[in-house]
């Protein structure tokens, strides 16, 4: 195989994750747009999803955030995902909107509290036993507000005891993923702020137990591709929650604000072994201002084309300038591929694919945006949140 071949071979292979709350309303804490057409249930999220994989032909599974997808029939829903063309992917759970939780969930002080966050998570675990799904993922909103509010080092106690209690639930092909944010919504301890407290619960829990790197849930300049092959380089990346941002966790599209950032994590990821399906690469975002379904496409392109330019990446010659310390050459061998229009190259990869060069025009052509504004008219949309 020619190294071109086998470059487009990868991209074939290439997952990437919708996130079912990105194709209902989202926005900020002050305005939430609505928009026509948008889903009223899980059913019709799993409709758009259908059309986004259609279009890219790598995005074939969908996460789901519980309650916000609660259904009666979990297998009734993942044979729907399946008839559009698409499977159930991970199970995000959420101990962060009920009125309990405002000193926390897994965290709080209050044992009953406790117990009520981990009740919820063993239910995902069921829901995943309906779904198929592999991947629980965590994420906690748990923290402090002022100093001495709570004792800092018995909240890991807490959070270890009930990560404990629910890895012990989970069947032999499933997983559990933890996600960490440095700050928001608390705002002077959060307990699971960063990839270091996510390893090192992961770690003692065992090999089930993999961090999830949400793109936005860093403080400005972190490096995030140094994460990225530390956790690789641990075996412990189990996956991505890709979004982008300019200022805080933003949620915007993946690959609009640092296109360059994007291409130096892809990289780490190729480089650390990690373009396998043992690490999920999932999206998390808000779609405020732009039509959800167009945007979740451009998303999946972007991420494509950090693909494509990272598998690109000379790495011989990449090995040889770093080896013999030249810092010029290395530094150009690593821009030449950034540099590379990709573009042709994933118009040919989805040609092979059978699919249209062009997925946003395709999608556009396809009428499906006005055939959903003129059907889901009555109901309720769906929206973070609800
Ligand atoms: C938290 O900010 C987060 O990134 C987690 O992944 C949540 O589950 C998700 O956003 C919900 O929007
Ligand atoms: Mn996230």
């Amino acid at each position: 195989m020619t190294e071109l071949a086998a470059v487009k071979a990868a991209l074939k292979t290439q997952a990437i994750e919708t996130p079912s709350w990105a194709y209902g309303n989202s926005g900020t804490r002050f305005k939430v747009f609505a928009q026509a057409g948008v889903p009223r249930n899980p059913w019709e999220k799993l409709d758009d999803a259908g059309k986004v994989h259609e279009f890219t032909g790598v995005a074939p599974t969908v996460a789901l955030h519980i309650p916000w997808d609660k259904v009666e029939d979990y297998a009734a829903l993942a044979k729907h995902a399946e008839q559009r063309g698409v499977k159930l992917g991970a199970i995000n759970s959420n101990t962060f909107q009920d009125d309990d939780y405002k000193l926390g969930s897994i965290c709080h002080p209050d044992a009953a509290i406790r117990r009520k966050a981990v009740d919820h998570l063993l239910e995902c675990v069921d829901i995943m036993d309906a779904t198929g799904s592999r991947d629980l993922k965590l994420w906690f909103a748990d923290g402090t507000n002022y100093p001495g509010q709570d004792d800092i080092r018995e909240r890991q106690d807490r959070l270890a005891e009930g990560l404990a209690e629910v890895y012990e639930r989970l069947g032999d092909d499933q997983r559990m993923l933890l996600e960490y944010k440095f700050f928001e919504p608390a705002f002077y301890t959060t307990d699971v702020p960063d990839w270091g407290t996510a390893y090192a619960h992961c770690l003692k829990l065992g090999p089930k137990a993999q961090v999830v790197v949400d793109t936005g849930h860093h403080a400005p300049g972190t490096n995030i591709e140094f994460i990225v092959a530390t956790l690789l380089r641990e075996g412990k990346l189990g996956a991505f929650d890709f979004n982008s941002r300019f200022y805080a966790d933003d949620d915007l599209m993946v690959g609009a604000a640092d296109p360059f950032q994007l291409f130096r994590i892809m990289y780490e990821v190729v480089r650390g072994g990690g373009f396998t399906p043992e690490v999920a690469f999932m999206l998390d975002q808000c779609h405020n201002i732009e039509a959800k379904i167009p945007a979740i496409i451009r998303s999946v392109m972007n991420v494509q084309e950090a693909t494509a330019k990272a598998l690109l990446v000379d790495r011989e010659a990449l090995a040889v300038a770093q080896r013999g310390g030249d810092v010029l050459e290395a530094n150009a061998v690593l821009m030449d591929a950034y540099n590379t229009d990709v573009r042709p190259l994933l118009r040919e990869v989805r040609e092979e694919m059978g699919l249209d060069p062009e997925p946003m025009k395709a999608y556009r052509r396809s009428g499906w945006a006005s055939k959903i504004v003129d059907e889901r008219v009555g109901g309720e949309q769906a929206g973070w949140g609800a």
